[in-house]
Formats: C-alpha cells, sequence, structure tokens
C-alpha cells in the first residue's frame, strides 16, 4: 500500500480576485504534490474558497443578489485558474458545500457536548474595520496609530471555543514535535504567543459565533448565531479529507495565518480527538499527535518593494502577468527566487533576468547544444562509455550526487536550495564541454570513445535534470524527456526505479527549443498592456467603505475659522527616512510654503509638481521630520484605500478661497 501523503492550501477569500501570493501558495502545493507522487505516494492535494463572512453578504445585498448567487460566481475564479495552470489538484473544496456545513455542524455539537464550546455573554471593544474584537493590547496600539474611532465596546452573546484549556497541550506539541511548524524560526514566533518568556496563562477562550452576521453555518439548534471565520474555515481540511488520508502531512500557508493554523486548528482537533480520561493537564498522548497535521509549513509574503502588495496601492501583479512567460517559468521563478519562511520582493526584471539565465541560457542551452552534437557526431545514437579520464570521473561522481542532494533538500521543502544545487551542476557541465572541446575530439577518429564519454555524461545529466525538475516545471522537462528519445510521461516515472546510469532506451530526436530568449523590453510593455486591462476590470466584490461614522454637527462660525485655499505645487521631494511623507513648495498666490504631506504611498513626487491642491492654510505650523510644515493638502480616502487628492479644477488660480 503506497504511502498517504495529504497536502493543503489556505482557502482564499473569494472577495478578492487570485493574485501572485495566491499562485506561489498553490504552485508550491503543486510542486509537492508531483514530488510526493514521484516519491511513489498516494497524494491527495486540496484547495479551494473561503466563501462566508459580511463582506460577501454586503455586496450580494449591493448588487441586488443573493451571496450564495455571488460566491458561485466569484469563487470559479479561483477553480478556473488553477484548471488553466494545470495543477494537480485533487479536490477543490468550498465551505458552501453541503458536505462541508455538515461537518461543522456536527463538530460543533460533538465540541459542545464535550464542553469544549459554551455559550456566554462577551463583552469587549469590537474593531468596525477588522470586523473583530480585540485584546486591550490591540486597542492600545490602534489608539496610538489614531484609529480609536474603529473601537466600539460591544456586548452579545456567543459560544466560545475553550482554548485555554489547551495551552498545556500545545505547548508540548511545539516543544516535543519541533516539526510540527516549519521553518524553526517561525515555530519559535508560535511559541512566543503562547507563551510570551515562557509564561503560562495567556491564552483566552475564542469566540466562534456571531448574532450579527447571517452569511454563514447556523449553529445547530441556535439559528440565531451562525459559526464564525476560524471553526468554519479550518474544518474545511477535515471535511474535505479522502478516506484513509487523514491527517494532512503538509500544511502550506502564509505567514499571515500561521497563529490560526498552529493554535486555534491543533487545539479544535485535540478536542475533538481527546477521549474520557485523557489529562488536560498531563502528557500530550501520543495517540492524539498523531491526529494532528504532520507540519504547517509556513511561507513568507511576496513583496513589491518592502511592502506587501495591496490592492488599496495597486501594485498587485495578478497571475496573468506571471503567466505571460509560461506556466512553467512562472512556477520555476516562484520556486527557484523563494526562499520558503522568508519573504521575497518581486521585480519583473528578477523574474526576466532568471528565466533568461538559468532556462534559455542554463538548461535550454545546454539541451540543445549536448542533443545536436549527439545528432551530428553519433546520428542520435547514445554511445556506451568506456574511457574516463580524470574529468570525466569527476563529471561522473558529480553526477552520482546530484539526485541524493536534491532529493534532501526537497523533503525539507527547500526548493530553492534543490534547483539551486541542481542549476550549478549544470553550469558545471558548460565548463566540462569548454574543458573537454567535445567539436575537436569529434575531427579525429582516435578519440571517439573519449568523444563518446563526453556525450553519454551530458545525455545523463539532461535525463537527470527532466527528472528531479518535472515536479516544477512538468511540461518543459516532457519537452526535454522527448527530445533525449525517452517514452512515455516523465512524471509518471518513480524515482526509485530511476537509475541515474541506465543505459538509453533508443536514439535521441531533434531537440525542442526548450525556452526562448526573452526581449525584455518587448515583454514589459506587453505586460504593461496586460496590467492596464486588468485594472480596468471590475473589481469581484466591491469592499464596503471603511469609514469613521459621521462626525456631529457644528455651527456655520466653526467651519468658517478654517481657511481653505488653492495652492500649486512647485516643487516635491521624499522626505528622507520617511515612509510617508513628501515635502512639497506649494505657491498660495500671497507667498510659498513649505507642507508636508504623508502621501508617499500614493504619489511619486515627479507627478506632484504643477497639480492644483487644496491646502488648509491657517493651520498652526508643525515640524514632522525636523521640517516645519505651514498646512495640510486635503485628501479623499477611506480607511483601506491610498489617499487621493482634492484637485480645484485647472483655471483655480493659486490663493482662490474654497468655501
Ligand atoms: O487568509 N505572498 O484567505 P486569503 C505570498 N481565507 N502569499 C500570499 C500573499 C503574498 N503577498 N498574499 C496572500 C485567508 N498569500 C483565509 C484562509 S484557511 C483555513 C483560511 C497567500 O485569501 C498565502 O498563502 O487572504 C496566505 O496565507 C493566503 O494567500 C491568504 O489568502
Amino acid at each position: 500500500m503506497p504511502k498517504p501523503f495529504y497536502i493543503t492550501t489556505p482557502i482564499y477569500y473569494v472577495n478578492d480576485k487570485p493574485h501572485i501570493g495566491h499562485t506561489y501558495t498553490t504552485v508550491l502545493a503543486d510542486v509537492l504534490a508531483r514530488h510526493h507522487r514521484m516519491l511513489g505516494e498516494d497524494v491527495y492535494f486540496l484547495t479551494g474558497t473561503d466563501e462566508h463572512g459580511q463582506k460577501i453578504e454586503k455586496t450580494a445585498a449591493t448588487r441586488g443578489i443573493t451571496p450564495q448567487q455571488l460566491v458561485d460566481e466569484v469563487a470559479p475564479n479561483f477553480e478556473n485558474l488553477w484548471k488553466h495552470m494545470g495543477l494537480t489538484v485533487d479536490y477543490f473544496v468550498r465551505t458552501t458545500h453541503a458536505q462541508h456545513k455538515a461537518t461543522v455542524q456536527a463538530r460543533f455539537l460533538e465540541l459542545l457536548a464535550k464542553g469544549d464550546i459554551y455559550k456566554a455573554t462577551y463583552k469587549g471593544l469590537y474593531s468596525v474595520s477588522d470586523e473583530a474584537y480585540v485584546t486591550e493590547i490591540q486597542a492600545k496600539e490602534m489608539q496610538a496609530q489614531g484609529l480609536a474611532h474603529q473601537l466600539v465596546e460591544l456586548e452579545e452573546e456567543s459560544y466560545f471555543f475553550r482554548l485555554s484549556s489547551y495551552e498545556n497541550w500545545l505547548i508540548q506539541l511545539y516543544e516535543r514535535y519541533p516539526d510540527f511548524v516549519q521553518p524553526g524560526f517561525r515555530l519559535n514566533e508560535v511559541k512566543q504567543f503562547v507563551s510570551p518568556g515562557g509564561e503560562r496563562g495567556n491564552l483566552q477562550d475564542l469566540s466562534i459565533s456571531r448574532t450579527s452576521i447571517t452569511w454563514g453555518i447556523p449553529v445547530p439548534n441556535d439559528e440565531k448565531h451562525v459559526v464564525y471565520v476560524w471553526f468554519d474555515a479550518l474544518l474545511n481540511y477535515l471535511s474535505a479529507c479522502k478516506d484513509g488520508h487523514w491527517p494532512p502531512q503538509v500544511q502550506l500557508v502564509g505567514k499571515d495565518i500561521l497563529r490560526f493554523h498552529a493554535i486555534y486548528w491543533p487545539a479544535f482537533l485535540m478536542a475533538m480527538f481527546r477521549e474520557a480520561g485523557d489529562d488536560l493537564n498531563g502528557e500530550l498522548p501520543a495517540r492524539i499527535r498523531k491526529q494532528l497535521p504532520e507540519t504547517i509549513l509556513a511561507h513568507g509574503w511576496w513583496l513589491m518593494g518592502d511592502t506587501k502588495m495591496s490592492k488599496s496601492l495597486g501594485n498587485i501583479v495578478r497571475p496573468k502577468e506571471l503567466l505571460y512567460f509560461g506556466t512553467d517559468a512562472a512556477r520555476f521563478f516562484l520556486l527557484r527566487d523563494m526562499q520558503v519562511g522568508h519573504d521575497r520582493a518581486f521585480s519583473f526584471d528578477a523574474f526576466m533576468d532568471r528565466l533568461n539565465a538559468d532556462l534559455a541560457n542554463g538548461l535550454g542551452n545546454l539541451a540543445a547544444r549536448s542533443i545536436s552534437m549527439l545528432q551530428r557526431y553519433r546520428a542520435g545514437v547514445v554511445p556506451t562509455p568506456i574511457a574516463f579520464d580524470e574529468v570525466d570521473l569527476e563529471v561522473q561522481s558529480y553526477l552520482s550526487r546530484v539526485a541524493p542532494e536534491y532529493l534532501k533538500k526537497a523533503e525539507a521543502h527547500d526548493f530553492n536550495g534543490a534547483l539551486e544545487g541542481l542549476w550549478a551542476f549544470l553550469r558545471h557541465l558548460d565548463g566540462y564541454i569548454v574543458k573537454a572541446e567535445p567539436w575537436k575530439l569529434a575531427k579525429d577518429e582516435a578519440n571517439a570513445a573519449k568523444l563518446d564519454t563526453v556525450l553519454v555524461l551530458l545525455y545523463r545529466a539532461l535525463r537527470l535534470a527532466a527528472v528531479l525538475a518535472a515536479p516544477v516545471m512538468p511540461e518543459l522537462c516532457q519537452k526535454l524527456w522527448e527530445s533525449l528519445g525517452l517514452p512515455g510521461a516523465v512524471s509518471d516515472l518513480r524515482y526509485a526505479d530511476f537509475d541515474v546510469q541506465g543505459l538509453a532506451p533508443g536514439p535521441v530526436s531533434d531537440p525542442k527549443p526548450l525556452f526562448a530568449r526573452i526581449d525584455k523590453d518587448l515583454a514589459m510593455t506587453e505586460i504593461e498592456a496586460i496590467k492596464i486591462a486588468e485594472m480596468g476590470a471590475a473589481p469581484v466584490v466591491e469592499q464596503p467603505l471603511d469609514v469613521p461614522p459621521l462626525k456631529e454637527n457644528i455651527d456655520y462660525d466653526t467651519f468658517a475659522k478654517t481657511d481653505l485655499r488653492v495652492g500649486l505645487i512647485l516643487e516635491a521631494e521624499e522626505v528622507p527616512k520617511s515612509k510617508k511623507l513628501i515635502k512639497m513648495k506649494v505657491d498660495l498666490g500671497f507667498e510659498q510654503r513649505t507642507i508636508l504631506g504623508g502621501i508617499k504611498e500614493a504619489y511619486a513626487p515627479a507627478d506632484l509638481v504643477g497639480r492644483r491642491v487644496v491646502v488648509v492654510a491657517n493651520l498652526a505650523p508643525r515640524a514632522m521630520m525636523g521640517i516645519e510644515s505651514h498646512g495640510m493638502l486635503l485628501c479623499a480616502s477611506d480607511n483601506a484605500s491610498k489617499p487621493y487628492l482634492i484637485a480645484p479644477p485647472e483655471d483655480a488660480k493659486p490663493g482662490f478661497n474654497v468655501r
């Protein structure tokens, strides 16, 4: 019986369209799934969508359709993308599936009966923008950031999960089974959260129902409540598991949702799998550890510059842009350039450089040269080597090390390192060709045996590269496989059955070009066009406005104290070391002022010069970052969007009153 291998990705919210981040996680899962199939395991690969919640409810209402209609319309954005990319997803779960709902309700009742879920009144501060209760510490942070207006006192009846009771078992899980969270430094973050500085008693029970939302899974027998977020979403991994595959071996998550997967999720499972007589204050039974995911693998973020991608900043890379160079190219780049666990800044420049260096040159060039030499000098027939000199022996021994080293790194989920190692070997072969000079050997029959050796070693190296890289670049490796004259699908091979030194079953074919060199300027122009077309497309789900409640009325005299003027920006420059500020010289008609504006995320200095703006001209001067700012520019925004400068018409003169 092959060993089961169950791998999952997060289920994505349907209120956003897929972007490079979702693509990365799902591609990484696909590479792992393919890799484990080639290890001979019985793989089950699950992904899906998270479809409940207030945002969906509100958007559906503004569009005059039901939430179910809305999610049915938008969930395929994800499912179709994975199909289009050829990902080997075994099942696509949606939290609106009847089976998922039934699982959540059954598990809810089970934990209620066990006493792990109880009903109580919750009283506390609630963040309107996050749609979540906040702790005292979080509330203080929000107040310090000037977000106090988003906090309201709420009192509501809620069901709670007794998370606090699982602290002891959770801590043991982290201490005794450190592979539960990878990489290790992410485990430390989780430990710090559960018991900062080794302190106990920090975990609070978790509210898992809401009465203020209707678009969710109803709590059985108490239908004014719906199950709230994580007890619904996390249980997808259970509700959509295939028989015989529990527990998951690898659960991929971004670092943003590690806490939920490394704390709530194992605690829910501990509650479900514990039996009468298990002591929550005693040792975590090995029997229960065996029911928990083997590893939560938390990766970092793809960033733009040094900030996270976000819709409001308009710096999101969409799959269409990424797939412009082909699916395999995108897969290769995502795996080769991201070290699992760390963040990585994305740039098209680095993307194209990587593809040109490693696929057009690198592998592509080596394959084309080697296969055409085999054709030219040996009519395509792969010879049997008999003579090895020192340089050949070195390559021969390197060749025998490549697979074990690659597979060891892959086992540790380090595809960045594995691919780096494989490509270092390919570069070594380029050097080998230069040293061996096969074109010279071919000129003299006396060197035939020597030439045979060079050609065979190159052939074996390429065949090995096709096998090892197949999970990462299935199509490209299949092309290479066929060019080498090998039968069937490379992905159907099992690593264990593959013999690096094995004889060639037949002659090589014509070399198929693996990857065409990218003309960077041309490619960028076309990607820009894709970007613009994507931005123009209507957003999947309108985000509800995120604005504070209306302020109280003021009388006219109070308003009239504010002196608003039209200004013209004459100069603009970034304030060094400040993430937000731009320093501007603004002409107010009667004088020129220095004004600082927190608009760097939205505007480049060069785009500001010559713009007309509305200035609060009688605001007392104030120093920021050591620069005195006299006045303030008016912008429109909500809490989630970038600031849009208010623009008076072109013929409004600097100094005009705004009233
Ligand atoms: O959190 N870089 O869904 P979500 C890398 N529904 N990965 C990124 C990324 C980035 N910049 N941005 C997003 C949810 N991701 C919940 C999950 S699971 C039971 C419920 C990836 O649509 C990454 O995997 O916000 C992250 O964890 C996930 O998308 C968040 O997707």
